[in-house]
């Protein structure tokens, strides 16, 4: 009996020898209930009194071996396992990452370009807040109660009071209640107005409006700002035409174009065959606002206008689509 335990001690620990063994195969073959082991040990009945604790302490010798064996070489193959692992899923995090670089949106870009010229004039970038109190946006700015622009139609309201600002102007409003003239500021930023989206209107969009106020300031000033942003905005041959127009807050108020950058003038497919192209409002301020605002309009005077950026970059970059602007395709963006 002896002989045969010996033997199965040699023969799992030979088993446990080959690099590949099954070890949870190797442990029912010769440790199971069914197996090796168990099957000599029920034969111990037949054994004599003195025999029988020798051969069983034998027994247990061996199974003991047997299962530190197994433990050991499962243990070396989980440590074998996981260094694989670790060589197989390294990162190198020093590696230059191998996806598209990113750059700045086409909108950024342009609203860059023109802050970067109203800089260069000498102005201040001032922002505020996209949601807006009624006052700002519409009282202080002389807009009459019964205007289509504060309709719940045009404009999106939080509460009666709160909105979210339709123009850029109430920045304008704020910054002439706490700052004394001279002032000379542009205000780009977001703006929300309620239309459905389509190739040239979104309900959010972004405008630049600029505002000088000084003792002396007449629309001659104005033209003059007008005409520097022109020709740095779409070329040096680009002229500028005021046609009369009306807003609440500018008295007078004017539409103004530039010269087709296209055909310069003559008459083309983007000006439409007028040879001009609309591209903003101003006006000079209008006493009220003025007044509003804790200007004495009898003291200074001053002038507003103001675009929307997104038609600008669609002129400067002949994107004929706006939603182009607001998908992030980046077969799109990639183009600039
Ligand atoms: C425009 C057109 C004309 C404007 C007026 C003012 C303020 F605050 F001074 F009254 N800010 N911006 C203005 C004037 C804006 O956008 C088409």
């Amino acid at each position: 009996m002896k002989e045969m335990l010996e033997k199965i001690r040699a023969s799992a620990l030979e088993c446990l020898q080959n690099d590949d063994a099954d070890l949870e195969a190797i442990r029912i073959r010769f440790l199971g209930k069914k197996g090796e082991l168990t099957a000599v040990l029920r034969g111990m009945g037949a054994l004599s009194a003195e025999e029988r604790p020798i051969v069983g302490q034998l027994a247990n010798e061996i199974r003991a071996d047997i299962e530190k064996a197994i433990a050991e070489k499962s243990a070396v193959a989980a440590e074998k396992k996981l260094q694989a692992k670790l060589k197989a899923e390294k990162i190198d995090v020093t590696m230059p990452a191998d996806s598209t670089v990113g750059h700045i949106h086409p909108l950024t870009l342009v609203q860059r370009e023109l802050e970067d010229i109203f800089l260069g004039m000498g102005f201040s970038i001032v922002e505020g807040p996209e949601v807006e109190l009624d006052y700002y946006n519409f009282q202080a700015l002389n807009i009459p109660e019964n205007h289509p622009a504060r309709d719940t139609q045009d404009t999106f309201y939080i509460t009666e009071n709160i909105l979210l600002r339709s123009q850029t102007s109430p920045v304008q409003a704020r910054t002439m209640e706490v700052q004394k003239p001279p002032i000379r500021i542009i205000s780009p930023g977001r703006v929300y107005r309620s239309d459905a989206v389509d190739a040239t209107h979104s309900p959010l969009f972004h405008q630049l409006e600029g505002l000088v106020i000084d003792k002396g300031i007449t629309m001659g000033d104005l033209k003059g700002v007008l005409e520097i942003f022109a020709k740095e905005t779409f070329g040096e041959e680009t002229r500028i035409r005021f046609r009369p127009h009306h807003f609440p807050f500018t008295e007078p108020s004017a539409e103004v174009d530039v010269s087709c950058f296209a055909c310069g003038g003559k008459g083309c497919r983007i000006c439409k065959g007028e040879g001009w192209i609309e591209i903003l409002g101003a006006g000079m301020v209008h006493p009220n606002v003025l007044r509003n605002c804790g200007i004495d309009p009898e003291v200074y005077s001053g002038f507003a206008f103001g675009f929307g950026i997104e038609r600008i970059a669609m002129l400067k970059y002949h994107i004929d689509d706006m939603r182009l602007l607001y998908e992030n395709d980046v077969r799109f963006l990639n183009q600039f």
